[in-house]
C-alpha cells in the first residue's frame, strides 16, 4: 500500500481507524486495513467494513441526471442546479415548512452541519430531519429525559472494567463485531458472564452466557419485571438513589408484579432472578434496535437506564450504552440541527435560538421552535400537509422508510432531488439526481459511538463530475440564502461548529484538525485543546447531571402491547434485521440478487404448524383463496423450506423464499432489512415522543404458492388493505 492515508470507517459507529490505499493512477482505492495508530481500535478492523469500504457493490452515480419528459437523463452541474433553485425558492416562497431536507448519519460532520445550517437557519424549514431518527432516536429521548443531555455515560475503556455484559436488542457480534471483540473478551475473563435479550438466537447469544428470549416487543415488560425483584431482594442502592437520583418513588409505585410482567415476556422468574443476581456486579447495558425501534422505544430505553440507576450501575465499568448504528449518527445529533441546535442545545430554549441566529446570521424568527415530525412525518406531509419539494442527502427513504409502497407513492408525489453516490430506489423516483462523493473521497470529521472524533480523509481523487456533499450543500445554499456560508472549506466549517459549541454539555472548541492530526481522535466534552471527555456526569467523585435538579431521573413507562398485535388473519410476527454482509437498504451490499425473492428465516415448528392447520382446515390452504394457490397437478400447496412463499402484512405482499431455522423463534418470521421489500410490509407506528418508527414488530401472514412466478404473481394481485 503505497503512502496510506488515516481515516476513519464509515460503516459503523464502532468509528474505527483505517488506513487507505491511494491508487497509482485514476480514481478509487487501493486497499484498507485497520490504523495501529488510531487510538479506539489500535489495528482492529472487521472483514465487511474493509471490503464494504474498498469495493463496495452497486452502481456508481458519475453525472447529474434530470427528468424531462418522465425519464432521468444526463445533465450537467448547471442544469441540475438552477432546476433545483428554481424549484426551492417556488417551494419557500409559498411556504417555509413546504421545503423538505433529509439527512443522514452517514455524512461527515461538515457536511451535516451545513445541511442543518442551511435547513433550520436558511431555508427555515420545520420539515427537516435524518435517518438517525430511524435508529437513535429513542435513545437520545431517554438520554435526555434521565440525564438532561444527550449520549452515553460509558465509553470503550468501561468495558474491560465490567463484569456483566447485557446486552440487549442488539446483535454486535454482526452489527458492531470489532466492539463485540472487546465485549466477549471482558466477557470471558474469570467470573465476567455475557447475557443476551434478545427473541433470536443470533450470533450474540449464541456467544452469550445466558440466552433470554422475551416474546417479540415485551422488553419494557422484562425491564419492569426485573426492576420490581431488584426492589423486592433488597438489591436497591439506596445511597445512590438518594443522593443522586429523583422519580424513584413515582417509578415504584407504577411498577407491576414480577411474576405477572415476567408472563407477559414470556419468560421465567428464574430468569429475571438471573438477570437481578448479575445486576449485583459492575454491569453494562448495552442496546440497540430491538430496544430503539418500537413505540415505545423511548420508554423501553428509559427502563434500562432505570435498571442502571436503581442498581447503582453508574460510574466506571458500568452504566447504559446504547449502541449508535451508523458512523457518524453521534455527530449528527451533536451538529445537525436535527432535534437540538449545535452543541446539543435545547431547540425550545428561546435563549439557544438567539445565539444560534446571531451566530449564523439570520433572523431567529425564521429559526422552527419545534423540530418537527420526525421522517415518517415529513413523508406523511407530502400530500397530507405543506411539503412540495424533498431533498434526501446520503438516505435512502423508498427503500428505509416503513410501510415503503406508501412512502414511494408520496415521494414520487413531490419534486424530489437526491444527492447519493450510488443508485438507489429513491434515485428511481428522484426528479434530478446529484453524484456525490463518498467513503474514501471526502474530507471532514465523524465521531463515534463513544463520542471520540476522528478525521475522514480522501483518498482518491474526486471523478470528474463528482462533487462532495459540503460543496454541493454550500452551492445549493449560496444561490438560494447569499452569505450564509462564509466558509465552505471542510476545516473552516469544523471551526465553525466546534466555536458554537463552547460552553455546551458536548464541547468540542478543544479539538482542531491540527489536534486531530497529532491524536488521531479526541472524546468530546472537550473544552480546551489539552482536554477530552471520559465518563461523564461523575466529577471528583461527586456526580452532577444536566437536569434542573443535578439529578438522574427516572421514568415511568410500562408496557402497553405491542401496536398491531397477531390475530387469524395475520397470525405472525414479522421482525427485521442486519446480516453481516448486507448494510441498512443494501445500496453497497446488494450483490445483484435484486430480483430473486428475500430469505425469510421461519422456526420449523411455525412451517409445520401453518400447514398442519391449512390441512385440517380440510377446504383450502389460505392461499388457495387467491388465484394462484393449487398447482396445476391439483396438488395441495405447502410451505417449505427453500421454496417460495408469499409474505403479506396489512401493507403489502412480497414473495419470500423460505429457510428453516430453529434461531427465530416460532410464530416469528425474520427479514433481513438489506433488500428494498422487506419494509413494504412494516408498520408506519412511531414512538410518539422520539418519532422513531416500530420496525421491530408487525402482524403478517405466511402463506404457501406454487412456484417463484405464482408467489409474484400472488404478491401483486393480494388485495393488501385491511381484508
Ligand atoms: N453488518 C451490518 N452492520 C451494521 C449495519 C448493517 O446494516 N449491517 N447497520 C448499522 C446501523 S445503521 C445500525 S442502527 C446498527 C444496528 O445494530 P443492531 O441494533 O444490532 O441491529 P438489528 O439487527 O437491526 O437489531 C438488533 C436485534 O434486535 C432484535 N430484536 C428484534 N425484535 C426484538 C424485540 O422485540 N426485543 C428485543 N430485545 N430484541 C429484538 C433482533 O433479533 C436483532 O438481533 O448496526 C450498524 N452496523
Ligand atoms: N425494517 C427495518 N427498516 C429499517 C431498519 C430496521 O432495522 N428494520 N433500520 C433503520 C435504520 S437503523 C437506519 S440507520 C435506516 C437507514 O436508512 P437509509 O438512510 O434509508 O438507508 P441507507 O442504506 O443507510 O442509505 C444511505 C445512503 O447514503 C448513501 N451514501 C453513503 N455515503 C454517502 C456520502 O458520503 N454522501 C452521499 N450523498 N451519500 C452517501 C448510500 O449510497 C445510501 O444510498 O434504515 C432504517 N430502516
Ligand atoms: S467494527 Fe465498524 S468501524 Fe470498525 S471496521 Fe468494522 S464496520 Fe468499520
Ligand atoms: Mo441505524
Amino acid at each position: 500500500m503505497n503512502d496510506p492515508v488515516p481515516t476513519t470507517c464509515m460503516r459503523c459507529a464502532v468509528g474505527c481507524g483505517h488506513l487507505t490505499g491511494r491508487v497509482d493512477s485514476g480514481y478509487g482505492i487501493d486497499g484498507v486495513r485497520g490504523d495501529v495508530a488510531h487510538p479506539t481500535n489500535r489495528g482492529l478492523a472487521c472483514s465487511r467494513g474493509i471490503d464494504e469500504t474498498q469495493n463496495p457493490d452497486g452502481e456508481w452515480l458519475t453525472r447529474p441526471h434530470v427528468r424531462q419528459e418522465g425519464e432521468l437523463r444526463r445533465t450537467t452541474w448547471d442544469v441540475a442546479l438552477s432546476r433545483i433553485v428554481d424549484e426551492f425558492s417556488d417551494a419557500l416562497d409559498r411556504n417555509r415548512d413546504g421545503l423538505a431536507v433529509l439527512g443522514s448519519g452517514q455524512q461527515t460532520n461538515e457536511a451535516a452541519y451545513a445541511l442543518g445550517k442551511l435547513a433550520r437557519g436558511g431555508f427555515g424549514t420545520r420539515h427537516y430531519d435524518a435517518n438517525t431518527t430511524l435508529c437513535m432516536a429513542s435513545a437520545v429521548t431517554a438520554y435526555n429525559d434521565a440525564f438532561g443531555s444527550d449520549a452515553p455515560p460509558p465509553t470503550y475503556d468501561d468495558v474491560e472494567d465490567a463484569t456483566t455484559h447485557v446486552v440487549w436488542g442488539a446483535n454486535p457480534a454482526v452489527a458492531h463485531p470489532v466492539l463485540f471483540r472487546w465485549i466477549v473478551e471482558s466477557a470471558t475473563d474469570g467470573e465476567s458472564r455475557l447475557i443476551v435479550v434478545d427473541p433470536v438466537e443470533t450470533k450474540t447469544a449464541k456467544a452469550g452466557d445466558r440466552h433470554v428470549a422475551p416474546e417479540p416487543g415485551t422488553d419494557l415488560a422484562l425491564a419492569r419485571a426485573v426492576l420490581a425483584r431488584v426492589i423486592e431482594r433488597g438489591e436497591v442502592d439506596e445511597a445512590f438513589v438518594e443522593e443522586a437520583t429523583t422519580g424513584f418513588g413515582a417509578l415504584r409505585a407504577e411498577l407491576p408484579d414480577p411474576e405477572s410482567a415476567a408472563a407477559t415476556a414470556g419468560v421465567s422468574l428464574a430468569t429475571v432472578e438471573a438477570l437481578v443476581d448479575a445486576l449485583r456486579d459492575p454491569t453494562l447495558v448495552y442496546w440497540g434496535m430491538g430496544v430503539n425501534q418500537s413505540a415505545q422505544g423511548t420508554d423501553t430505553a428509559g427502563a434500562l437506564i432505570d435498571l442502571c440507576l436503581a442498581t447503582g450501575n453508574m460510574g466506571p465499568g458500568s452504566g447504559p450504552f446504547s449502541l449508535t448504528g451508523q458512523a457518524n449518527s453521534m455527530g449528527t445529533r451533536v451538529c445537525s440541527s436535527k432535534g437540538s441546535w449545535p452543541g446539543m442545545r435545547s431547540f425550545e430554549d428561546p435563549a439557544e435560538r438567539r445565539t444560534i441566529a446571531e451566530a449564523w446570521g439570520v433572523p431567529v424568527e425564521r429559526l422552527p421552535d419545534d423540530p418537527g415530525p420526525g421522517p415518517v412525518g415529513i413523508c406523511e406531509a407530502i400530500g397530507d400537509g405543506p411539503v412540495e419539494a424533498l431533498w434526501a442527502v446520503a438516505t435512502n427513504p423508498a427503500a428505509g422508510l416503513p410501510d415503503a409502497s406508501a412512502a414511494r407513492e408520496r415521494l414520487r408525489e413531490t419534486f424530489l432531488v437526491v444527492q447519493d453516490a450510488f443508485h438507489t430506489d429513491t434515485t428511481e423516483l428522484a426528479d434530478v439526481v446529484l453524484p456525490a462523493a463518498t467513503w474514501g473521497e471526502s474530507d471532514g470529521t465523524a465521531m463515534n459511538m463513544e463520542r471520540r472524533i476522528s478525521r475522514v480523509r480522501p483518498a482518491s481523487d474526486l471523478a470528474p463530475a463528482v462533487r462532495t456533499d459540503l460543496d454541493i450543500i454550500t452551492s445549493i445554499g449560496e444561490a438560494l440564502v447569499p452569505g450564509l456560508f462564509p466558509a465552505t472549506e471542510p476545516e473552516a466549517v469544523f471551526d465553525e461548529f466546534a466555536a458554537l459549541t463552547a460552553g455546551t454539555d458536548a464541547d468540542c472548541s478543544g479539538v482542531s484538525y491540527d489536534r486531530l492530526r497529532e491524536e488521531r481522535a479526541v472524546r468530546w466534552p472537550a473544552p480546551s485543546a489539552k482536554s477530552a471527555g471520559g465518563y461523564r456526569y461523575h466529577d471528583d467523585g461527586d456526580w452532577s447531571f444536566r437536569t434542573p435538579s443535578g439529578r438522574a431521573r427516572f421514568s415511568t413507562g410500562t408496557h402497553a402491547g405491542v401496536p398491531e398485535p397477531t390475530d387469524e388473519s395475520y397470525p405472525l410476527t414479522l421482525t427485521t434485521g442486519r446480516e453481516s454482509d448486507g448494510y441498512n437498504t443494501g445500496i453497497r451490499s446488494r450483490d445483484g440478487d435484486a430480483a430473486s425473492a428475500v430469505v425469510a428465516r421461519v422456526n420449523p415448528d411455525t412451517v409445520e404448524r401453518l400447514n398442519g392447520e391449512a390441512e385440517s382446515a380440510g377446504e383450502a390452504s389460505p392461499a388457495d383463496e387467491g388465484e394462484a394457490g393449487e398447482a396445476e397437478t391439483g396438488e395441495k400447496a405447502a410451505i417449505a423450506a427453500d421454496e417460495t412463499a408469499c409474505l403479506t402484512s396489512r401493507r403489502g405482499s412480497i414473495p419470500v423464499r423460505v429457510t428453516v431455522d430453529t434461531a427465530v423463534p416460532a410464530g416469528t418470521v425474520w427479514l433481513p432489512i438489506h433488500r428494498g421489500a422487506t419494509n413494504e410490509l412494516t408498520l408506519p407506528v412511531t414512538d410518539p415522543r422520539s418519532d422513531e418508527p416500530n420496525y421491530k414488530q408487525c402482524a403478517v401472514a405466511l402463506e404457501p404458492t406454487t412456484d417463484g412466478v405464482a408467489a409474484e404473481e400472488q404478491a401483486r394481485t393480494k388485495p393488501t388493505a385491511d381484508d
